[in-house]
């Protein structure tokens, strides 16, 4: 029998009423809607206090309401409940249950992420509205009647901040923290330095802000069109963060259960920190902070000196970030001047090491020994494979999956962030008004269609899987805006990836939910680009490109 129009009517209704991003594990829609009210009570136990008062602050401003927080359910009162619950376990610390009934909202998870992943899932039941920062009349803040179970399917689900090529606010970071976090991502990867520009306070070696954190002006247009006749802007441009700057941006995002994993480069995309300190550096050639992009040959040299220069740099991020990954590069390095240098030449011989990829192999070994011994573990890009990888190392998968697989298959850990699916600085459309970019073609189809684990892992090998992460490199993204419209809604494809379990992934269902998602963007002020017809399916195949 065919349905009823008003069947198929409320069927929409609930689909549409329900969409949250990143689809949860299980989600059953019942009828009616639980009402949330001036008096409504949020119920927590004392150690959820804090989640309490952070779901307290989430409405308030939207709705006006400022929801009196109670350590016991009073009988019979409507109340959003939030509580740990070791039942829970199989769900792990991240996983949650939501329920809401007629009498309220029960959030209840085993660990604290969980319940904070719980609110999230609950604001986005609400009417998007209530991403709006003062309260707009006649809104029904209903919750639609529903359960959910959720667990995320990885342990890493990050994105990257490359703050280095242009210089990304303090605010705008924790506006971003926040944007994670909406979407249950949980590791921000901040790219602290590069040829272009030292964003972090180092006190023992201030020269690295006062002179690497400013490049006197930056190239006009695409790097690769512009190398005969280049043209500059004429604009010093520049910034950094002091300790205390980072130590409000990891608090902020641990508050949201968000880990941030800085990133120092070595030894290559390092001019600025060599602009600062010549003696780093591998010539007498006097250098400025970078001013154009790409792959740069004046890298860091191998004396002993500079490895601990570096050290105490990392001595003094390790008091800022207690992250166990500390990323430190590892990418592009080229060995011309290593190989041309007198000095590099004699260490690598001192070291009795084969060749310039071995010299790099054994500074990152340096680098691990020492982190290692303050109890951190190194993490970097694929790179470092080459010349043999250092004991502890993660692998950060770039150049495509390849790095990813050899290093699962030898027994360490990996993040996949292959440029062909997680480069979010590459463009969205084919459409000639879309912003300058770096290249490559990724539309938001290609980015959901991506899948973690590769095919040549067997189950074991595939635990060492982390996770993956969308990375935003800057070159040509120079304000928070346009940060913001190459981000989304990439990322919200991203939290999918790395959330929702394999088998549930649904394009359709996904661009529907979006329309909605894009709504509660909007009103948190987010230029994400919009979804045009181009991206309303999935192509068959996509047209293998850069
Ligand atoms: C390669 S990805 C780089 C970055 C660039 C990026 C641009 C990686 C480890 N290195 O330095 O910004 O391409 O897409």
């Amino acid at each position: 029998m065919l349905p009823t129009l008003a069947a198929v009517a409320s069927l929409t209704l609930a689909q549409g009423d329900v969409s949250i991003l990143p689809e949860p594990r299980s989600i059953r829609v019942g009828e009616g809607t639980f009402q949330i009210r001036p008096d409504t009570v949020v119920v927590a136990p004392n150690d959820l206090r804090a989640k309490a008062e952070q779901l307290r602050g989430y409405l308030c401003p939207a709705t006006g309401f400022e929801l009196p927080i109670v350590g016991r359910r009073p009988r019979g009162k409507e109340a959003i409940v939030l509580a740990k619950d070791a039942k829970l376990a199989k769900l792990g610390q991240e996983g949650y249950r939501l329920v809401v009934n007629q009498t309220g909202v029960e959030i209840r998870s085993a660990g604290e992420a969980g319940v904070f992943y719980g609110i999230q899932s609950l604001r986005q039941l609400l009417p998007a509205d209530v991403f709006r920062q003062a309260p707009i009349a006649g809104v029904r803040w209903a919750v639609p009647i529903v359960t959910i179970e959720d667990q995320p399917r990885f342990a890493w689900r990050g994105s990257m901040m490359d703050s280095a090529r242009w210089f990304m606010p303090k605010e705008f970071v924790k506006k971003y923290l926040d944007l994670l976090a909406l979407h249950k991502l949980n590791t921000l990867h901040l790219h602290l330095t590069d040829d272009q520009g030292w964003r972090i306070e180092i006190k023992k070696y201030p020269k690295l802000t006062e002179i690497g954190a400013w490049r006197a002006q930056t190239l006009v247009g695409h790097y690769s069109d512009n190398l005969k006749e280049a043209k500059y802007d004429g604009q010093r441009h520049g910034g950094f963060y002091s300790q205390d700057d980072l130590r409000e941006i990891v608090a902020y995002a641990a508050a949201r259960h968000i880990t941030v994993v800085p990133e120092i480069e070595m030894p290559g995309h390092a001019q600025a920190a060599i602009a600062s300190y010549p003696e780093l550096g591998n010539t007498d050639k006097t250098l400025e902070v970078h001013q154009t992009w790409g792959v740069n040959e004046n890298v860091f040299n191998v004396n002993e000196s500079t490895i601990l220069f570096l050290q105490d740099v990392l001595s003094e991020v390790l008091e800022i970030f207690p992250s166990k990954f500390i990323h430190i590069g590892g990418d592009e390095c080229p060995k011309k001047q290593w190989r041309e240098s007198p000095v590099a030449q004699a260490r690598k011989k001192e070291l009795g090491l084969k060749d310039e990829d071995e010299l790099q192999s054994w500074f990152v070994r340096r680098m691990d020994t020492f982190l290692d011994g303050k109890g951190r573990r190194l993490i970097g890009w694929d790179e470092i494979l080459e010349g043999g990888l250092a004991e502890g190392a993660t692998v950060m998968s770039w150049r495509g999956v390849q790095g990813g697989i050899t290093a699962a298959k030898a027994g360490h850990d990996v993040v996949m962030t292959p440029t062909s699916h997680l480069y979010f600085d590459y463009r969205q459309s084919r459409d000639p008004g879309e912003p300058l970019a770096i290249g490559g073609f990724l539309p938001l189809a290609r980015v959901y269609s991506y899948e973690p684990i590769p095919d040549e892992l067997s189950a074991d090998e595939a635990k060492r899987v982390l996770g993956a992460q969308g990375n935003v490199w800057t070159e040509y993204i120079s304000t928070p805006k346009r940060f913001e419209y190459f981000a989304f809604p990439r990322v919200c494809a991203l939290a999918e990836i790395v959330w929702t379990p394999r088998e549930q992934k649904d394009y359709a269902r996904f661009v529907a939910a979006l329309k909605v998602h894009g709504k509660r963007l909007a009103a948190l002020d987010v230029n994400y680009r919009r979804p045009t017809e181009a991206d309303a399916t999935m192509p068959d195949r996509f047209e293998d490109e850069e």
